[in-house]
């Protein structure tokens, strides 16, 4: 069952509206045994690349994409760094809308970027950065009956919030949530989500460390990360970021592309689990700066590792060559 169909009565859908889904949500919650050990706390990771399109983005598409069409828009658009775009295009071409994404040229991740082309839409390489990107379809869907589904848009909020229903419905209760911040909407739907339910974890942030406006309290002109999904310098959700840090308690830290490439091959190489670079941000910011006096630790992994194959590849152990006769293949098997 698809999140609108799940959630209805606590998101702004009536009964009989038309519903754009690809059965998103319901991803797994499993028990980090290995992260556990390392952080010295009770660590659950919340597989969000197990959504449709491989990451958390399906979950405020669903809704964005469906309230568009309750509009009667013809065309969705946003500004991305992969993600999005990836989940954009796929719902927009499911829904019969034309899609169109603007993304930071040869900073996009390759998966993301296939994933896009092949949903059908519009895909504008921008010479420039997220920020810049984000500015100009903030203009251009001013001028034009064009539906914006970036996270500036409320439904994306109100879909992402679920994964908060989802947490709270696995574990009754956590102490912490460890997240990935870029524009800062997920974090923003999270703590609306948990207070909808009445429940209060800290929310900790992680930011990259050439990409933490929020951290440094100042925007970031030129961000730098591995990290790609989250290269943003000036995120949308600033303020409602900074008042669910301070209003669980929590806070936001920088780690490093050296701590979040650590915790991203220690994930897959320990836990089975693959995500992609900026879902570690999650770990990496519990294993460096710890979440304070928590005993329950939910750490969002918000999108999948084959999203990004070529830093995958450059972080992981090369293939063993091999002649096709016995002897070689028992030689390169066990040695
Ligand atoms: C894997 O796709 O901003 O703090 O344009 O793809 O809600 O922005 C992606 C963000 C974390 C940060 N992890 O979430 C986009 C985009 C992954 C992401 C984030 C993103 P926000």
């Amino acid at each position: 069952m698809g999140l609108i169909a799940r959630y209805q009565e606590r998101l702004p859908f009536a009964p009989g509206d038309p519903v754009v889904s690809l059965e998103e949500g319901s991803t797994p919650l499993v028990l980090a045994e290995r992260v556990s050990e390392r952080a010295g706390t009770e660590v659950w990771l919340k597989l969000e690349g197990a959504n449709p399109t491989g990451s958390f983005k399906d979950r405020g598409m669903t809704c964005a994409v469906s309230a568009a069409v309750r509009e009667g828009a013809e065309a969705v658009i946003c500004a991305s760094t992969g993600n999005t775009a990836a989940s954009a295009a796929a719902y927009a071409a499911r829904a019969g809308l034309t899609g169109a994404v603007i993304v930071p040229e040869g900073k996009i991740a390759t998966g993301k970027l296939a994933q896009a082309l092949m949903h059908g839409a519009k895909v504008i390489a921008l010479r420039g950065n997220f920020d810049q990107a984000l500015k100009l379809v903030r203009e251009l869907a001013e001028r034009h009956p064009i539906a914006l589904v970036n996270s500036v848009n409320p439904f994306r909020l109100e879909g992402q919030k679920t994964a908060a229903f989802e947490v709270l419905d696995a574990l009754g209760e956590l102490d912490a949530l460890c997240i990935p911040v870029g524009n800062a909407g997920n974090v923003t739907a999270y703590w609306k989500g948990f207070r909808e339910m009445d429940s209060r974890p800290r929310l900790f942030g992680f930011q990259a460390e050439g990409s933490a406006p929020l951290v440094h309290g100042a925007p970031v002109e030129h961000p730098e990360t591995i990290a790609s999904a989250i290269r943003i310098g000036n995120p949308a959700r600033w303020e409602e970021a900074m008042e669910a840090f301070t209003g669980s308690h929590g806070g936001v830290a920088a780690v490093s592309d050296a701590q979040i490439l650590d915790a991203y091959r220690f994930l897959a190489a320990n836990e089975g689990v693959f995500c992609e670079p900026a879902s570690a941000a999650s770990v990496a910011g519990l294993l460096a700066h710890g979440a304070r006096d928590a005993e329950r630790v939910v750490c969002v992994l918000t999108g999948h590792g084959l999203k990004d194959p070529q830093t995958a590849l450059s972080q992981a152990g090369a293939v063993v060559p091999c002649e096709p006769d016995i002897a070689a293949v028992e030689r390169a098997v066990l040695a």
